[in-house]
């Protein structure tokens, strides 16, 4: 199916987490003026739009995934007086602005819960979902994502209220027209503030399937297909919002959400829906995850990785749209996790903005992938600030556990691997911050860092550059057919892409063992983290090598 041209299938998605970008003020918390001072960095990389995780009020029980005012910026982050600044320069600049939406749950210091928890009566009570305890217990047998139970029993009005993430998160009952009203009105007020789009936070979760019933899987991604995700009221609500509000402004939806599946996201983002722009789908992040979630892990499977990679992309091809990503805010850094972070960083840091920035759809590129950051090593659950982590910890060691065998595995798969600040230079704090950072940097900024990468014409950062200028240039990326060519071995990923007249083919390296491929040679290399554009390709890959060849 032929896409139709819309500019936000054609521009580029720079995620940036505010608390760890650039801190202006010497609190060691990034913030929206640090941001500010480094448009002109962001917009030299050839990024077209900004997402910006949450910077509104919030008690940060979930560091802003916790709205208490969706009209107010959290003064962590600066003033509304900043942020329009900021939406400022970034438009001055052609580049674009999304805002994240949270409206599965709201912080519970929000007023609609103060109010809903105030009395049973109150007019504010069914913003939120409340129950009775069945038989002295929890109303269904319901897990959180972040540990312990989904429901938290209130005293003073005897009930139980939801929440699937913290129970500080207490999640909105959208069968309530009125929240439907008032999430309608406040996504109405940040549009007419003038940003671009928003993405939207596990979407997929809004529509609850009434009643609630027990769950009958035990692991937890089964859980949330079979209660959670794609409930009988999703499709509704997304046309509703997209009708209502979104369809009159020129703008552009992400959705985020657990439980879209290969089968069901073509709802989602057909075409011809109404309902959402594009989603970032899970498989290939969720895959590693055992029963229990991250801290269970199963066994990297490359073979699986690769396939999910090719089978979305064909989604495209029925019509929908997806943001291809390999790393955000919510897991590890994709070249410690999926790559080489030791000896072939350089080169693997390359190979992996090929794949991600010669795949359809409209990639993300999180923070500090531009200069190949790693994860970090956490030795001590003190150095640690994220409420999944801390509370599976807590749950970990009561059990019995052994503390160090869980730190190893924050240090592999802990959110806070990317939730470090950016490493701007090899000063104090990585240049992010005069004070000492929220969230310790990682050791290795004195060997990773903007300023080294700039002066180095090879670096991870040039190569960004390159690429993403290239990309701009041709419409194969957008715009042409993407097939999958057939290798006999795993490790070597090849693809082909033609638009017109132009034909090209993409050879990935995905191990450091050398091997050779029988496709392409004599070819001339369009672009390669190892070659010259100009150069003929001979048919052989080194370590972690990318090549893009013209046939
Ligand atoms: O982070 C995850 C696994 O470690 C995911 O399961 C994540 O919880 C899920 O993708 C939803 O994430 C989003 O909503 C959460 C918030 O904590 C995440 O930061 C956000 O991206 C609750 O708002
Ligand atoms: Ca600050």
């Amino acid at each position: 199916m032929s896409q139709t041209k819309t500019w936000w299938k054609e521009q580029v998605i720079y995620q940036i987490y505010p608390r760890s970008y650039q801190d202006s003020n010497g609190d060691g918390i990034g913030d929206i003026p640090g941001i500010i001072s480094r448009l002109d960095y962001i917009q030299s990389l050839g990024i077209d739009i900004i997402w910006l995780s949450p910077i509104y009020a919030s008690p940060n029980d979930d560091n802003g995934y916790d709205i208490s005012d969706y009209r107010a910026i959290h003064p962590d982050f600066g003033t509304m007086a900043d942020f329009d600044a900021l939406l400022k320069g970034i438009h001055e600049r052609g580049m674009k602005l999304v805002m994240d939406l949270v409206v599965n749950h709201t912080s519970d210091e929000h007023e609609w819960f103060e109010k809903s928890k105030s009395s049973k009566d109150s007019p504010y009570r069914d913003y939120y979902i409340w129950r009775d305890a069945v038989d002295g217990k929890e109303p269904t047998n319901w897990p959180s994502f972040f540990g312990g139970s989904s429901w938290e029993f209130h005293e003073e009005t005897q009930q139980y209220y939801l929440h699937l993430f913290t129970k500080k998160q207490p999640d909105l009952n959208w069968e309530n027209a009125r929240v439907r009203q008032e999430i309608h009105d406040l996504v109405r007020y940040w549009l007419d503030k003038g940003i671009d789009g928003f993405r939207m936070d596990v979407i997929s979760l809004i529509s609850k399937d009434y009643p609630l019933t027990d769950t009958t899987k035990k692991a937890f991604g089964e859980v949330v297909i079979e209660r959670y995700a794609n409930g009988p009221r999703i499709h509704e609500y997304l046309h509703d919002l997209h009708t209502d509000v979104l369809s009159q402004y020129d703008v552009f939806t992400v959705g985020e959400g657990p439980g879209i599946t290969r089968t069901n996201a073509i709802d989602y983002i057909g075409a011809e829906r109404g309902e959402l722009s594009m989603i970032f789908h899970f498989d290939h992040m969720f895959m590693d995850h055992g029963a229990d979630g991250k801290f269970d892990p199963v066994a990297f499977d490359l073979k699986r990785f690769l396939d999910v990679i090719a089978d979305w992309n064909d989604i495209i091809e029925e019509g929908g749209w997806i943001s291809p990503f390999f790393d955000n805010h919510d897991f590890q850094r994709m070249i410690s996790r999926f790559g080489d972070d030791g000896e072939h960083r350089e080169a693997c840091a390359k190979m992996f903005a090929i794949l991600l920035l010669t795949l359809r759809g409209t990639p993300s590129i999180y923070m500090g992938s531009e200069i190949g950051m790693t994860n970090r090593t956490f030795d001590s659950i003190d150095q640690c600030r994220d409420v999944e982590t801390i509370n599976f910890y807590n749950i970990y060691v009561e059990k019995g556990g052994d503390p160090a065998t869980f730190m190893k595995m924050v240090s592999d798969v802990g959110r806070d691997n990317v939730r470090v600040p950016i490493q701007w230079d090899s000063s104090s704090h990585a240049g992010f911050s005069t004070a000492k950072p929220w969230l310790d940097v990682n050791p290795n900024f004195t060997k990773i860092n903007v300023k080294d990468c700039e002066s180095d014409p090879a670096s991870i950062l040039h190569f960004y550059r390159e690429l993403l200028r290239f990309r701009k240039q041709h419409r194969n990326f957008v715009y042409g057919t993407w097939k999958r060519i057939e290798t006999s071995r795993v490790e070597t990923f090849a693809y082909e892409m033609r638009f017109d007249d132009q034909q090209w083919q993409v050879f990935l390296n995905f191990s450091a063992e050398q091997t050779s491929i029988s496709h392409g040679s004599g070819c001339t290399v369009v672009m390669a983290n190892y070659l010259s554009p100009g150069d003929t390709f001979t048919g052989k890959l080194q370590a972690w090598e990318g090549v893009i060849i013209a046939v």
